[in-house]
């Protein structure tokens, strides 16, 4: 299949950029938090470019977006591929938006290519693949999946209080949250093409990362509650200190997910909010969000179980108290056999040079992995760093990814 004249990387990276610019920071930074203004002129944005190739568009009833290129056997469980195009505070460019618009390119490759898949062809843009809003990640494919219910959708609310209920209603998106779930069987397979958020494709000078297995995210809300106070006047003995407690706890984290031996085990607090904030006040409250991983589930509890019985001891020895709540502890997903090796030779068809790895970022296939045969396509990224600003993806890199999706999509739909 020759690829090369037909994948149009100039426009593709022109489309990277423009979706880039619509941020609620100031470029270069991204910033692009679901259902935020943003978020919605984005939404706009891609769905434009889809229209423009002739693609079917759906939304559902929480912003999820289907985008279908109709086969020559409409009736078979069409081929999805797509990411996220919602970012974290502060983000890049790259991260999500690589496998929404690079997919979108791969559909336009196989259209001017004259190729007719006979399964359909759908490009899926996530909603709310980040955290940032509702403090969950990949809300739009938990909810598809049917691992966060209606009830537990609407019961989750924003740092402002305003309820997802809500901001999807105001955002637009009306019906039923029953009919988000999606059965087994309603996609045949599901693959991704997203940037490695590591350093080892770009380290080991390679083109492409199939991805065998996606770890296992879970996270732990901690509510820290001491005893507040002139920051002057309260002696030291007596001090119930909350974010002297929070202190422990970071670093009782940190050691726990050093502890396990295994380079895989990770964790990180990354969120805390400090009560009342003020300089001259005891901290009386202090809410910790931390984020712990491993491709082992069972590795990844034993350091959240660490974790809880480092809260009880300082609970005890501090005089404070300290409640824990899961947000969520996901099992991790392996990736598809027959994906997998379609992509391989995809790679070797198009001369690419490829290793096969894990992904330490979860993803919506994450979730897809639930109601279908799922596997991703990593690209290297500068430096692996991403939720940056100065997140990098070279034209190379990303026409690369593009070539090999879009032989992928081309075998699979076949
Ligand atoms: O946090 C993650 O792994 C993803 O980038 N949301
Ligand atoms: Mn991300
Ligand atoms: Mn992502």
């Amino acid at each position: 299949m020759e690829m090369r004249a037909s994948l149009s990387i100039d426009r593709l990276i022109a489309e990277l950029n423009a979706l880039a610019q619509i941020s609620a920071a100031e470029p270069p930074v991204v910033t692009r938090v679901v259902f935020s203004e943003a978020d919605q002129r984005a939404r706009a944005y891609v769905k434009s470019l889809c229209q423009g190739a002739g693609l079917d568009i759906h939304e559902d009833a929480i912003g999820n977006t289907f985008a279908r290129w109709q086969g020559t056997e409409p009736d078979l469980p069409p081929i999805g591929t797509g990411s996220h195009i919602d970012a974290i505070p502060n983000a890049g460019m790259y991260d999500g938006c690589v496998g929404v618009l690079g997919g979108l390119e791969a559909i336009r490759v196989l259209q001017q290519l004259g190729y007719k898949p006979r399964r359909s062809i759908e490009l899926v843009i996530f909603t709310a693949e980040e955290p940032t809003r509702f403090g969950i990640g990949c809300l739009g494919s938990r909810m598809m999946a049917g691992v966060l219910t209606p009830a537990q959708a609407v019961a989750l609310r924003d740092k402002e209080g305003r309820s997802l209920k809500d901001l999807r209603i105001d955002a637009g998106f009306t019906g039923l949250l029953e009919s988000v779930t999606l059965s087994a069987g309603r996609f045949h397979q599901f693959l991704e093409l997203h940037i490695e958020q590591g350093p080892i494709l770009e380290q080991e000078g390679l083109d492409i990362g199939l991805v065998t297995h996606i770890a296992a995210p879970a996270s732990m809300r901690i509510l820290i509650e001491g005893e507040g106070g002139h920051a002057g006047g309260k002696l030291m003995p007596g001090r119930k200190d909350a974010l002297a407690a929070a202190a422990e706890l970071v670093l009782a984290l940190e050691a726990a997910a050093k502890s396990t031996g295994a380079i895989d085990t990770v964790g990180t607090v990354g969120v805390c909010e400090v009560f009342p904030g003020a300089v001259n006040s005891i901290p009386s409250r202090v809410k910790l969000e931390t984020d712990i991983r491993d491709i082992d589930a069972a590795r990844r509890d034993s350091v959240i179980e660490t974790l809880k019985a480092a809260c009880a001891e300082l609970a005890q020895r501090r005089g404070v108290a300290i409640k824990t709540e899961m947000v969520n502890a996901d099992p991790p997903a392996t990736c598809d056999a027959a994906i997998l090796a379609a992509m391989e030779q995809a790679a070797k068809d198009a001369g690419k040079t490829y290793k096969k790895m894990v992904s330490r970022a979860y993803h919506d296939s994450l979730f897809m992995a639930r109601i279908a045969p799922v596997a991703m396509l990593f690209i290297p990224c500068r430096g692996g760093v991403s939720h940056r600003p100065d997140e990098y993806a070279s034209p190379q890199w990303i026409g690369s990814g593009v070539n090999v999706l879009a032989r992928t999509l081309a075998a699979l739909a076949s």
